[in-house]
């Protein structure tokens, strides 16, 4: 993580960023102060920026006693988050478009306004009502990024049903466990999605989803029609949207819902057990979100927003609709990939749309860089203002491309430090206020008090490394783990008493900027996608030649980690090219496209303690070359595994 020495170390603030802002500097030191010493009047104050049908009177009400965890932000307030997004922007922005969206293809485009969305989220709702939806009801997304995605998930929210989005990469194993785990009533999907000219089969995803014996609970399937493939029908189950949109009004109101109403679930890896249903509410969540936004990006009225997320991410939620939609924003919905058809896609849409604000993951900004200047060739790039990033950490090379070849050297890079659990931005730069410095999410946002402590829990001051952790509550924290509070405790709140653990490391430099190391438990990065290791081991032990598996990340150029995976065979079973091909395909299958493994090497012997716990710390090194130096070994039932691991490493230089 060397600069060169051509490379300046701090980015002083931009005098024209400083000047629109809504927050320079000492303004942001002076609020950030205020939100710490004073969170009830701070939120009190910035929690009227979204409307509320009854007002709030009690701002925070929190615990973070390992005993009792209980989140709660402006709970006696009731507002909803469809009539936030939709109906207050209609009398000054109608007819100002809501989402542009631009198909796979080039030349395949779609835009609707305000008014335009605000009836088909109306009519969708109505809709989900006539399947039998009603409110505290889970319903399952499983969509491609089509305008329909984001209409779905908001006529949800105006009648008080709690979403559920599967990102349409994954697998029907995958969607199946969602849904079992949800008890979702509904799935909403399309008959195929489209990315990167290839055709994703998602009804037929779904209906094999649905085969699983565990499943009681969906009573219907919408299905939209976005490419007219046909596909098998269950005429007692499925029901076309269109067909539904069709004889649905275009009038529903918004129902009043209580703050702390559950407003979504989406699913995460953890480090153990299957992935966690993060449960997000209503009040906080859109607070948050839209204030992050606006202070951020520093978004104005007019400005085009686009963040190439998919909705089947927390991104997705929190900046492709939530954000920018509270905030009457105009943004751009991509339904391909970056490099698609050619590899300037990216810049060409950002021409195309006069794109004022571009927020995209390390992993594409790596995937671009490697194309060089062909990655921007032919476009200007001129309505570029700011770049953002998240999702892991920046390399500092990545960032200079960025932003010298992407922004022009014109556009701060704001990034942005979070996670599904903490509902919107965290640590991040704001424009107008934080001098930049490649590689670092700098500073906390408004109300977030981070912290680094050693292992014991003690909090360290000043210059230093070690665990990142938040002190105190801010109104976007997820509040639960859908049906398991429990597991919500032990997985945030026991590593270090009184804390919010965020399972990542971060170092804190004599600025008080932080840098965030990387996961510190056994979660990996994979472009900007988590996966919990447990996760992809169980789906890898599930194959009928796998006695065992261990799986962790290396150093990839493009997706940030790759997965290298260990496997133990079972008895009379010999490793061949075949087999391996054939686990690659099977993991496709189990999880989904991004959980292929990258690697896989036979190990007849993993590196295990006395108790039995795989010690993925020297399969880690072994993956990344490191093996001269693998620290101590001495508790290894049988260290003889070592030798063996490293002499059939596969090089991945
Ligand atoms: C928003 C999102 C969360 C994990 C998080 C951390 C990593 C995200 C980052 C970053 C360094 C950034 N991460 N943003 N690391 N710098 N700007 O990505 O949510 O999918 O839950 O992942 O991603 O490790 O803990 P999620």
């Amino acid at each position: 993580m060397s600069n060169d020495a051509t490379t300046p170390s701090v980015y002083p603030v931009k005098p024209e960023a400083a000047e629109r802002a809504l927050c320079n500097e000492e303004q942001y030191k002076q609020m950030y102060q205020q939100s710490i010493v004073n969170p009830q009047g701070f939120w009190r104050e910035h929690g009227q920026r979204i409307d509320w049908f009854n007002p709030f009177t009690q701002v925070k009400n929190v615990s973070f006693d390992d005993h009792h965890v209980e989140i709660k932000w402006f709970e006696d307030g009731t507002t909803n988050v469809s009539h936030n997004c939709l109906d207050r922007h209609l009398e000054e922005k109608g007819d100002q478009i809501a989402i542009y969206w631009e198909g796979d293809e080039p030349g395949e485009e779609r835009s609707v306004t305000y008014r335009e969305l605000h009836e088909q989220v109306s009519r969708f709702a109505n809709a989900l009502k006539s399947q039998g939806v009603r409110q505290g009801d889970v319903v399952a997304i499983y969509m491609p990024m089509v305008i329909e995605a984001a209409v779905a998930m908001l006529a949800c929210t105006r009648i008080g049903a709690i979403h559920s989005v599967v990102f349409a990469g994954f697998s029907p194993e995958a969607l199946a466990g969602r849904v079992i785990d949800s008890h979702a009533k509904i799935i909403i999907t399309s008959d195929e999605g489209v990315r990167g000219g290839r055709k994703v089969p998602l009804k037929a995803n779904v209906d094999e989803a649905l085969t699983h014996p565990e499943i009681k609970s969906i009573e219907k399937v919408i299905v939209y029609q976005r490419t007219g493939a046909d596909v098998p029908w269950h005429s007692h189950r499925d029901v076309w949207w269109h067909q539904l949109m069709e004889v649905s009004s275009p009038y529903c109101q918004a129902r009043e819902m209580g703050a702390e109403d559950p407003l979504f679930i989406l699913y995460t890896s953890g480090s153990t057990g299957t992935p966690k249903g993060v449960l997000h509410t209503t009040g906080g969540y859109l607070v948050y979100a839209s204030m992050t936004h606006q202070y951020l990006f520093d978004y104005q009225d007019g400005e085009v927003f686009w963040c190439n997320a998919d909705v089947g991410w927390v991104t997705g939620h929190s900046y492709v609709v939530y954000g920018p939609l509270a905030n009457g924003a105009t943004i751009v919905m991509h339904e391909g990939i970056p490099n698609y058809p050619t590899v300037n896609r990216v810049s060409q849409i950002v021409d195309k749309y006069s794109v004022n604000i571009l927020y995209i993951a390390p992993t594409a900004i790596r995937a671009l860089m490697a194309h060089g200047d062909e990655a921007v060739a032919d476009t200007s790039r001129k309505s570029l203002r700011l770049l953002g990033t998240v999702g892991e950490p920046i390399n500092p090379q990545a960032w200079q491309w960025y932003y010298e070849t992407v922004g022009e050297k014109r556009c701060p890079i704001v990034d942005t430090w979070w996670q599904t659990e903490t509902g919107a931005a965290m640590i991040t730069p704001l424009p107008g206020a934080t001098p930049l410095k490649p590689g670092s999410a700098t500073r906390p946002f408004f109300g977030v008090l981070p912290a680094i402590v050693d292992n014991m829990g003690n909090i360290v001051e000043g210059a230093c490394e070690g665990n990142l952790v938040i002190l105190d509550s801010w109104p976007g924290q997820a509040r639960t783990v859908f049906g398991d509070h429990e597991r919500f405790v032990q997985t945030y709140f026991t590593t270090f008493k009184g804390m919010y653990t965020t399972g990542d490391g971060a170092r804190r430099d004599e600025d008080g900027y932080y840098w965030i190391t990387g996961r510190v438990d056994d979660v990996i990065n994979v472009s900007g996608h988590r996966m919990g290791t447990a996760e992809i081991e169980s789906a890898m032990v599930a194959h009928e030649n796998v006695a065992e598996a261990a799986v962790v990340g290396y150093p990839h150029d493009i997706k940030g980690q790759g997965i290298y995976v260990y496997i133990t065979l079972n008895k009379g079973v010999d490793y061949s090219f075949e087999l391996a091909t054939d686990l690659k395909k099977w993991m496709r299958h189990e999880i989904g496209p991004i959980a292929t493994p990258d690697i896989i090497q036979n190990a007849p012997g993993l590196p295990k303690t006395r108790s039995g716990k795989i010690m993925r710390r020297i399969l880690r090194k072994i993956a990344a070359g490191e093996c001269e130096n693998l620290g101590d070994t001495s508790t290894l039932a049988d260290p003889g595994v070592v030798d063996q691991l490293i002499a059939d490493r596969v090089d991945v230089g």
